[in-house]
C-alpha cells in the first residue's frame, strides 16, 4: 500500500456529498454521551415476556428520541471493540481478530480527533472491566481519548459485581462524579457489562421473570436486558439531578448480538417467528436511539449499520462528515439502495439480501438470480477492500501527516 492507494481510498470516501436534513447542527456544541448497550438486540424493544415489558425505560425514551429501527450489527470477531472501532473511525472491522488488538499503532482520524479539532471536545471512556480488555488502553491513545476510566477507578466488590464485573447500576452511579468533573463539552462513552453472555443475574436484580422458551440462554437474556434498562433509567435520573441532561445528546446502541446462532431458535420462539433467512436477518438488528433533549422524536425507518452512527452524530453536531474519512452515511438521509455490508461479504439492501452465496428477496426470502445481487456485491467488495487497505497499510498516516506538513 502506498500514498497513491491512499489517494484512491480518499477519493471514494471523501467524495460523498453531505445530504442535507432539518437536523443538521441540531445538537451543535452539546456534550455527547454514548451508551454501548452490551449484547442488546433490537427485538427486545417494545417486546413483552409473560405480560411484562423487557425495556420499559427505553420504550418511553424512544417516544421523544430518534429511534432507528433497522440498524444492523456489523461487528466481527472483535465484538464490542469492533462496534467501538466503527463508531470512532467509520472504518470496517477486520475479517479476523480485532483492529483494537492488531492495529493499535496506526494513525486514525477518530471521532475524538475530529471533535477536539472542530469544537474543543474532551473525550473519555467509562468501562468497569480491566483497562487492558480488548487492548483498549493502547488503542484509546491512538483514537485520541483524553481519559479512560476502567476497573481501577471503581469500587468493585463481590456484592456489586456479577459475571464480567461491576453491575450496570453501581457502574453508572460511580461514574457520575467523574463525569461531572470532565471539561465541557465532552464526548463520553459508557460500556455496560451486565447483559453479557451467559446472562447471569442474582434474584434480587431480576425485575422480570425468565422467559419460557426451549433455550435457557434466551430465558435468562430477557432478565439481564431488563436489568440494563433499569440501570439506564437510573443514569438518566442522575444526569437530570446533576444538571447535565439539558445540554447533552445521548446515543444508545446495541453493540452486537447477544443470542448467537446456536440459541437463535429460542429467540424465534419468543417472537413467534418462523425460522427463515428473513427472520434470522431481522435478529441481526440492534437498537439505535438518539435523544436530544427538547428536539422531540421520530422513528426513522432508513436502514443502516453501526458504521453509519458516526456520520449521523457529526450531522447532528453540524460537522460536515464528507471531509472526515468514513464509510458511513448520515442515517437521516441514507439511501437504502446502498447495501448494509457485513464483514463476511453478505449484505442487505432495499430489495435484496445476500447470505451464504444466495441472493434473496429481502422481504419474502424467495431466491433471486445472483445477477440481481451482483451490483451490490461490487460495492461490498470495494468498501471492504478499501477499508482493509487503509487499516492494513496504515494509509491514514499519509493523509494526516500530509495535512500537518
Ligand atoms: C468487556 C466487554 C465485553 O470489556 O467489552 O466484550 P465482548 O465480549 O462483548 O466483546
Ligand atoms: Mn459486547
Amino acid at each position: 500500500a502506498t500514498a497513491s492507494d491512499a489517494e484512491a481510498s480518499a477519493e471514494y470516501i471523501f467524495g460523498k456529498e453531505e445530504a442535507p436534513s432539518d437536523y443538521f447542527g441540531a445538537a451543535k456544541g452539546m456534550n455527547i454521551v454514548l451508551i454501548s448497550m452490551e449484547s442488546t438486540q433490537n427485538f427486545v424493544i417494545n417486546q413483552k415476556v409473560n405480560g411484562k415489558k423487557i425495556t420499559p425505560f427505553l420504550n418511553d425514551l424512544i417516544k421523544d428520541s430518534f429511534y432507528f429501527n433497522e440498524i444492523y450489527d456489523q461487528t466481527a470477531q472483535g465484538k464490542t471493540s469492533d462496534s467501538e472501532f466503527m463508531i470512532d473511525t467509520g472504518l470496517y472491522p477486520l475479517s479476523s481478530g480485532s483492529a483494537f488488538v492488531r492495529k493499535p499503532e496506526n494513525t486514525y482520524k477518530s471521532l475524538p480527533h475530529i471533535l477536539s479539532e472542530e469544537d474543543h471536545y474532551y473525550s473519555a471512556v467509562f468501562h468497569g472491566n480491566d483497562a487492558s480488555f480488548w487492548n483498549r488502553e493502547m488503542m484509546y491513545l491512538s483514537l485520541g481519548y483524553d481519559r479512560y476510566f476502567s476497573k481501577a477507578d471503581y469500587e468493585v466488590t463481590d456484592e456489586n459485581s456479577v459475571n464480567y464485573g461491576i453491575k450496570d447500576i453501581p457502574f453508572f452511579q460511580q461514574s457520575i462524579p467523574y463525569m461531572e468533573n470532565l471539561p465541557k463539552p465532552f464526548y463520553a462513552r459508557f460500556i455496560t457489562l451486565t447483559n453479557h453472555f451467559p446472562f447471569l443475574l442474582e434474584n434480587q436484580d431480576k425485575f422480570i421473570s425468565e422467559a419460557e422458551t426451549s433455550e435457557m440462554v434466551v430465558n435468562r437474556y430477557v432478565t439481564t436486558v431488563r436489568y440494563q434498562d433499569e440501570a439506564i433509567k437510573t443514569f438518566f435520573q442522575e444526569m437530570k439531578e446533576s444538571g447535565l441532561y439539558e445540554n447533552t445528546m445521548f446515543v444508545l446502541y446495541g453493540d452486537h448480538y447477544g443470542i448467537s446462532k446456536e440459541y437463535e431458535q429460542g429467540a424465534l420462539e419468543l417472537l413467534k417467528l418462523e425460522d427463515s433467512a428473513v427472520s434470522r436477518m431481522k435478529l441481526k438488528r440492534v437498537p439505535l436511539i438518539i435523544h436530544v433533549p427538547g428536539l422531540g422524536g421520530a422513528t426513522v425507518l432508513n436502514m443502516g449499520g453501526e458504521i453509519d452512527i458516526r456520520a449521523t452524530i457529526l450531522h447532528l453536531l453540524g460537522i460536515h462528515h464528507a471531509e472526515n474519512n468514513s464509510f458511513g452515511h448520515n442515517l437521516f438521509k441514507r439511501d437504502s439502495n446502498h447495501p448494509v455490508i457485513f464483514r463476511d461479504g453478505s449484505f442487505i439492501a432495499k430489495e435484496y439480501l445476500y447470505r451464504g452465496g444466495s441472493c434473496l428477496n429481502r422481504d419474502t426470502g424467495t431466491e433471486a438470480d445472483v445477477s440481481f445481487c451482483e451490483p451490490y456485491l461490487e460495492t461490498v467488495r470495494k468498501e471492504l477492500g478499501l477499508s482493509d487497505d487503509i487499516v492494513h497499510g496504515d494509509l491514514l498516516r499519509f493523509i494526516e501527516e500530509g495535512k500537518r506538513n
